[in-house]
């Protein structure tokens, strides 16, 4: 069966390859369906141009990836799509905790919940009849406690995203990130994580549970990424590669035997606790550049709200031993978490001004909705006692203080010419 897998247009400073569509393509394709992958972000289509593109390849079924910072385009998509005649399907984080109300609001014929490939697989083989498949529901199937897809358990399985759809160098130098080299190669080198911070969403999509790709088969792709397209440089995207240090370890331990020239960072924060400087080394010698940490906050009482519990001075350690490995270092704070008061703001300040940061990612927390908290993608604050204009000022405030600082423009600009 011929379908199209879409990535809306949306307003976004990242553009990067869509991963998600990339691993449904070559998994459908494997099976020996067909794949169009449209990243209408990329290319910026409007919505209508990619109805048209659509139209124009004959193709009757489109499945849709949906975040909650796009749910209003895909809902937009999802109903111009309808009025052709088309059969939809909508995946992703968003519909995942929100089935019922992304049924609703895009008129789609299916909600895909959870991983994908499996479900897209079997939807495609039964020429789209979703009864009985597991993780794809209509209004009318959709159960009170609705059961994810089944999993690709041994991730080695899974053959590489569709590359050929989405090259790496048909996306954009800057796409929001700090990088080195272009172009940039992002993979995901795990799925899952076991924590269960309370403002990510990443352990309820999971079920708390990490699954890990061999080191062999991570390194395999590095290696046809740099040979095929020419990849000078790898994002790790894993919500935490250094979870397991021996599996971080051994990915950079083949990257130096195999030669592989690539700089690479690890953009969406990781733990301190599992850093050691046996660890650092290896990952500077295969590459490394920046790190960032999620550390959130600098009040201990908020990250036992929060469920994170990590030790700040462990933290700094670390910080320390990546930035005297010398690999730059970033950290993600976020304001508005519960128990923020002006004072914890001052002190998660503080705290990041005293780390050997190089750059530093204040954030305003967003809580996105579930099926109990019905507005679409509108954001809502945790914290009772400060209002958003507060956030928002703490969030200047503490990027000025930040980077007003003549070290930090000296530790960027070393690494500018630091190849
Ligand atoms: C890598 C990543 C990024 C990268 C790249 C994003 C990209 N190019 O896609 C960067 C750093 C740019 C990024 C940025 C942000 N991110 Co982000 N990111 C992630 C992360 C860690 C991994 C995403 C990923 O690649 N997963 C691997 C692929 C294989 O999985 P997947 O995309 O989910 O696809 C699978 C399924 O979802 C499903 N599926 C997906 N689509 C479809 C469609 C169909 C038809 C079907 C059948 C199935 C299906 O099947 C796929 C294969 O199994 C996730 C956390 C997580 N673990 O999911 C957060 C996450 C997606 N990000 C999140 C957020 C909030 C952000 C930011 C807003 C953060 C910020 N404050 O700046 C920004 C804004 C992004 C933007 N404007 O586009 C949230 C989204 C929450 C939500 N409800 O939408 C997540 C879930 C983390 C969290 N906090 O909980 N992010
Ligand atoms: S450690 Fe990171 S990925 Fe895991 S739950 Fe916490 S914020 Fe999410």
């Amino acid at each position: 069966m011929k379908i199209a897998l879409v990535r809306v247009n949306y307003n976004s400073k990242y553009i990067t390859p869509p991963l998600g569509l990339g691993y449904l393509a070559s998994y459908a394709e494997k099976y020996g369906h067909e794949v169009l992958i449209i990243d209408a972000l990329r290319d910026n289509l409007s919505n209508k141009e990619v109805v048209e593109i659509i139209d124009k390849q004959g193709i009757s079924a489109v499945g849709i990836t949906c975040l909650s910072f796009f749910y209003n385009e895909v809902v937009e998509l999802s109903k111009m799509l309808k009025n052709e005649g088309k059969k939809v399907f909508i995946g992703g984080v968003h519909p995942t905790f929100n089935p019922k109300q992304t049924l609703i609001d895009t008129q789609a014929d299916y909600v895909s919940l959870g991983e994908g490939e499996i479900a897209l697989k079997k939807l495609l083989d039964a020429n789209f009849d979703g009864e009985g498949i597991l993780g794809i529901y209509n209004l009318k199937n959709l159960p009170e406690v609705p059961l994810k897809g089944e999993k690709v358990e041994n991730l080695d399985d899974l053959p590489f995203p569709d590359w050929e759809q989405m090259p790496p160098d048909k996306y954009p130098i800057i796409s929001g990130e700090i990088s080195k080299k272009y172009p940039i190669g992002i993979i995901a080198t795990t799925r899952g994580c076991p924590f269960s911070c309370k403002f990510c969403q990443s352990p309820a999509f999971y079920e708390r549970k990490i699954r890990f790709r061999s080191p062999e088969n991570v390194v395999d792709e590095i290696e046809f990424l740099v040979k095929k397209f020419g990849v000078k440089e790898i994002h790790f995207e894993d919500d935490n590669f250094t979870l397991k240090r021996e599996h971080a370890y051994e990915i950079c331990r083949l990257i130096v035997e195999r030669k592989i020239k690539i700089s690479f960072t690890c953009p969406n924060g990781i733990r301190a606790e599992f850093t050691d400087e046996k660890l650092m080394q290896m990952m500077k010698k295969a590459g490394c550049y920046c790190i960032a940490y999620g550390i959130e906050s600098a009040n201990p009482e908020i990250l036992k709200n929060i469920s994170k519990n990590e030790n700040l001075d462990l933290i700094k350690k670390s910080v320390e031993l990546a930035s005297n490995c010398g690999i730059l270092t970033k950290g993600f704070f976020i304001f508005g978490l519960e128990g923020e008061t002006k004072q914890t703001i001052k002190q998660t300040i503080q705290y990041a001004i005293s780390l050997k940061l190089t750059l530093a990612d204040f954030n305003i927390l967003s809580i996105f909705p579930d099926e109990n908290n019905q507005k679409n993608n509108e954001q809502k604050v945790l914290s009772e006692k400060l209002s958003q204009n507060d956030l928002i000022r703490a969030k200047n405030s503490a990027i000025f203080k930040f980077y007003s600082r003549p070290q930090i423009w000296f530790r960027l600009i070393k690494n500018f010419f630091d190849k």
